[in-house]
């Protein structure tokens, strides 16, 4: 206990946050706006105890076998496919995460972007800013009501079933596809038709939005054949991870009309957007704002350091992954 574990904070969180955590560690805290580069991560690997990296870090094989100080990488988010979970492992390092906390503000943004899309909110504005609006009419920029609707989950995971939560107060039917069907009653305790199979799941639904954890095994999950089972004039949302879709099927698609719009919080390789999107009219693009408030970005740094502690004493981690 003399010697206070030295911590490497890859970007800065909200104030209130650091100061709990730099009150108990020997904390360093990347100052600068940009993301640590690979070279200056594999570093940290022999100089710190406690790495707590976020989505825009690149936690690969290569920056874990560089050094064998780091114990325990805490990542402030949810989403772990960032992180080369086999290597740590191998190494005995231990992996947690933050989850839980996100996923109120994460379906609030699911559901902005679902409404954002299905109403037109981004081209309406776009319109109006440019001084192109001419005034009120019934037939412009209509869109899509959602009673009745069949919203279909690909995934029903914590942020999934809140979605589906919110979606009910809209009219919608739930679906789902998943692996399992969930057994356990939901938040809102709603009535949710499981699909086993996944273009079933797609043909049912008017909107589609993704909630699968990103990584090998759901990389392009919605590429050209999945969109086209989706229905004609349907939607996708998505707040996962960008490379659950294949962005030029996607493009294609909105494109030649067969689905009406999108609206999208992440992409393959961020900060960059796929070319294609940025002349879409008929597609949302937001910068990952997923867990973008003040309430889930402090509580993921209380469960980060919450982790820490834990470690630190020897007991359970609470959110271990790996
Ligand atoms: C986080 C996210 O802000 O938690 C996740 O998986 O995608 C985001 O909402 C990000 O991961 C921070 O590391």
């Amino acid at each position: 206990d003399l010697v206070k574990p030295r911590i490497l904070v890859t970007r800065r969180w909200p104030e209130a946050v650091e100061q709990e955590l730099a009150k108990v560690y020997d904390v360093t805290f990347n100052a600068s706006d940009t993301p640590l580069d690979q070279q200056t991560l594999a570093a940290a690997m022999g100089e710190y105890d406690v790495l707590a990296p976020t989505v825009s870090d690149r936690i690969d094989a290569d920056v874990i076998k560089a050094g064998d100080r780091v114990k325990l990488i805490a990542n402030y988010g949810v989403g772990f496919d960032h992180i080369a979970l086999d290597a740590a492992h191998e190494r005995g390092i231990a992996v947690t995460n933050t989850p839980g906390v996100l996923t109120d503000s994460t379906a609030d943004l699911t559901m902005a972007l679902l409404l954002m899309a299905v109403r037109r909110g981004g081209e309406g504005e776009r319109e109006l800013r440019s001084g192109q609006w001419t005034g009120w009419r019934p037939t412009h920029m209509l869109g899509t009501s959602l009673h009745g609707k069949v919203l279909g989950l690909v995934g029903f995971g914590r942020i999934g079933q809140a979605t589906a939560c919110r979606a009910r107060a809209f009219g919608m039917k739930i679906a789902y596809y998943g692996r399992h069907p969930v057994s356990h009653k939901t938040a809102c305790d709603l009535d949710a038709h499981y699909y086993s199979d996944f273009h079933k799941l797609l043909r049912a639904a008017h909107v589609v939005s993704l909630h699968v954890p990103g990584g090998a095994e759901t990389r392009h999950m919605i590429d050209a054949a999945a969109i086209q089972s989706m229905r004609k004039g349907a939607y996708l949302v998505n707040t996962a991870r960008g490379e659950v879709v294949d962005h030029d099927a996607l493009a294609e698609a909105l494109r030649n009309g067969h689905l009406s719009g999108a609206g999208l919080d992440v992409y393959p390789e961020e900060p960059q957007i796929p070319e294609a999107l940025l002349g879409l009219e008929n597609v949302v693009l937001l910068p990952h704002l997923g867990s973008a408030t003040h309430e889930a970005r402090e509580a993921m740094g209380r469960k980060v350091i919450a982790n820490i502690h834990a470690w630190t004493k020897g007991q359970h981690l609470p959110d271990q992954v790996a």
